[in-house]
């Protein structure tokens, strides 16, 4: 089967490729555009010319509009990109590729663009071996990886680069190749196996791509035969220092590391009693003098608690690990924060680390994979809900202040030739992008552009099917499975599907409380674990209690009887009822409205989706059904429409 070209189809160049484009400037990613006007050009019409010749087009090097912003403008029958960086240039090719026929009308008045966050970042969490539980690729859920393959790189460049244009069309300019787990075969990527991350990284540049990779804590004995990682050791030091001037021979533009220490297992400073300050600054200090950046994941908790202790809660342990570390981290460390307090739940409040660490660098990490959304079995376009994370401020509507030097996804892409396995789970992944060039971006317009680009000839009826199965379908999939931000609820181990009660005796950490009077985990100040508290005002205060809490996150702070009224005037119990009856009645409404575009969409495109959709309503269903059931026998309590409930 043949690559899908998800959002870089070639008619979304009919505009450009079928003008008089003039390209002016020196330098290889010059070349690249230079490359793709000539592409479209070839296949509708236009040409390249010269200095001196008329152009309707003008890409130009020139300016101050830093390495990644352009101008553009049109005026007396041509319209000028200018950018002072080749990557701007890229970019500002990309937007009038995005404008389509809309960049060659009237005038337009000059409009700077430059990115809002300087770091936009997917994180593969690709093994190079299979790995005997995860497999190739960890939680993904589009085939195999796109770099590598049993042990070996994959060796397929080609589609390599044509992944870092399609990146390069939404924004993103990084990429760290391999799982944050790092094991036995991918540790070596650093030392001995550098070449392979070498070619990965020739591949992306012409895109604007630089490369970063996950390294493990313990490199300095699993690679270098010391008998210590000990980050205060001078032998520890010298070894990063060396290994990393080594990364920097093979890739000059290498981007730096992905850390995750004493997380989940995975070595770190802890063990010889250090700080992750400690730990983060060792790995700065070996790249700084290359100009890399060390990412220091904040994914910090304990993974082996009693269920039975109450007042351990994981939601606390970032906040509680790294706040008082605030200050101690190296300039070219960034601390690389989830998005929620646990793991990537449907629904979960804004992590409070991010805005109670001001003297620290910092990234969002939020998950393009679909691991607890699904599973890119189902659809479930996240836009809405990353935006509302980023529009989040933490201190109320007052600041407007920076958020975040960096945004990172883990990404959802494999060897699929949809890329994405569902493909509409693309529009996550385009989506995420564009919101991370400018995070105050509508996601509903950026919905719209990719479908636009997506499929330039769509027909009025096949673009409002698009937007009518993805626009609320997050909402969807938040309704029929766990309610009002309890989290998980999924099966353990692949997360998959329902099991109310899976996760409620292991030790992860992860409890709904479910008992005969009541749900939710009290997490307030006066009565509960505190975690309200770590919010600046008015978050904590408006967190602390049940009267204003919002609705989307009653369970998430607070234990409260079935019969508690919400804000919407429901009792818990019947929003419960409603929300799961609703959930599945909507799935089913998104495949019938599926079905109804047959006729317009590519064949093979449709039978995977339809395919999902099959998929999608059995499981909504069995999620509806788990849940109401759980929920009346618990409770007892019959639901008021009497619905048939197991
Ligand atoms: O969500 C959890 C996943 C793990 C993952 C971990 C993390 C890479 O279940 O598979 O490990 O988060 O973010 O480190």
């Amino acid at each position: 089967m043949d690559i899908d070209p998800a959002w870089l189809p070639p008619a979304a160049f009919r505009a450009v490729g079928g003008r008089r484009t003039l390209v002016r400037g020196a330098g290889p990613l010059v070349d690249t555009v230079r490359g793709e006007v000539a592409a479209a050009c070839e296949r509708f019409g236009g040409r390249m010319v010269p200095e001196e010749a008329r152009a309707d087009l003008v890409l130009e090097l020139t300016g101050d509009t830093g390495d990644e912003g352009f101008a553009c403008v049109r005026a007396d029958g041509t319209t000028t990109v200018t950018a002072s960086g080749g990557p701007g240039l890229l970019y500002g090719l990309f937007h009038v590729v995005r404008l389509g026929e809309d960049a060659f009308r009237g005038e337009r008045a000059r409009e700077e663009h430059r990115p809002a966050v300087a770091l936009r970042m997917l994180d593969h969490w690709d093994n190079v071996a299979v790995h005997p539980v995860m497999g190739q690729v960890e939680r993904g859920y589009a085939g195999g990886s796109l770099f590598w393959s049993d042990g070996r790189a994959r060796g397929d460049l080609e589609r390599v680069r044509a992944y870092g244009r399609l990146l390069a069309a939404c924004g993103i300019n990084a990429v760290a190749v391999n799982n944050v787990n790092v094991h036995e075969t991918e540790a070596r990527l650093l030392t001995d196996r550098i070449g392979e991350v070498a070619d990965i990284a020739g591949a992306l540049r012409p895109y604007g791509i630089r490369t970063h990779l996950s390294v493990t804590f313990a490199a300095p004995v699993v690679l270098g035969g010391l008998p210590t990682a000990d980050p205060l050791d001078e032998r520890v030091r010298a070894w990063w220092a060396g290994a990393t001037a080594r990364v920097y021979e093979a890739i000059g533009d290498f981007g730096g590391f992905v850390v995750k220490a004493d997380s989940e297992g995975r070595p770190g400073p802890f063990a010889y009693g250090r700080t992750h300050a400690d730990g983060a600054n060792l790995l700065a200090a070996a790249l700084a003098p290359h100009g890399g950046t060390v990412h220091w994941r904040a994914f910090v908790y304990d993974h082996r608690q009693d269920w039975r202790d109450r007042t351990t809660d994981r939601a606390r342990a970032a906040y509680d690990h790294f706040v008082p570390l605030d200050g101690e981290f190296a300039a070219n460390a960034v601390l690389q924060v989830k998005h929620g307090p646990m793991d990537f739940q449907v629904r979960e409040p804004v992590s409070p680390l991010i805005g109670a660490m001001p003297r620290t660098r910092l990234a969002v990490e939020v998950q393009a994979t679909q691991e607890y959304t699904g599973q890119q079995r189902h659809v479930c376009w996240l836009g809405p809900m990353w935006s509302e994370a980023l529009r989040f401020r933490p201190d109320g509507e007052v600041s407007a202040g920076r958020l975040a030097d960096g945004l990172v996804a883990v990404s959802n892409v494999g060897d699929d030739p949809f890329w994405t396995g569902h493909p509409l789970a693309q529009a996550n992944l385009y989506t995420f992008g564009r919101l991370a060039w400018d995070p105050a971006a509508d996601p509903r317009a950026v919905l719209g552009e990719w479908i636009a680009l997506t499929r330039p000839e769509a027909p009025a009826r096949l673009e409002a099917g698009l937007r009518a199965v993805l626009d609320g379908s997050w909402r969807t999939y938040e309704k029929y499975t766990a309610p009002l931000g309890v989290g998980f609820m999924v099966q353990p181990g692949h997360h998959y599907g329902p099991s109310v009660d899976g996760y409620e005796y292991s030790p992860w950490g992860t409890y709904h409380f479910a008992d005969r009077d009541g749900v939710g985990v009290d997490r307030s100040a006066a009565t509960g674990t505190g975690y309200a508290s770590q919010y600046a005002k008015p978050w904590s205060e408006l967190y602390e209690s049940p009267d204003t809490c919002p609705d989307d996150l009653l369970l998430f702070f607070h234990h409260v009887p079935y019969g508690h009224v919400l804000h919407s005037g429901k009792t818990v119990i019947q929003h419960i009822y409603d929300t799961h009856f609703e959930g599945v009645e909507e799935a089913e409404e998104a495949r019938r409205v599926w079905a109804g575009l047959t006729d317009l969409v590519d064949p093979a495109q449709h039978a995977r989706v339809a395919d999902r959709y099959e998929e999608q309503v059995r499981c909504a269903r069995e999620w509806r059904d788990q849940v109401n059931s759980y929920f009346l026998r618990k409770s007892g309590v019959p639901d008021e429409r009497g619905r048939t409930i197991h």
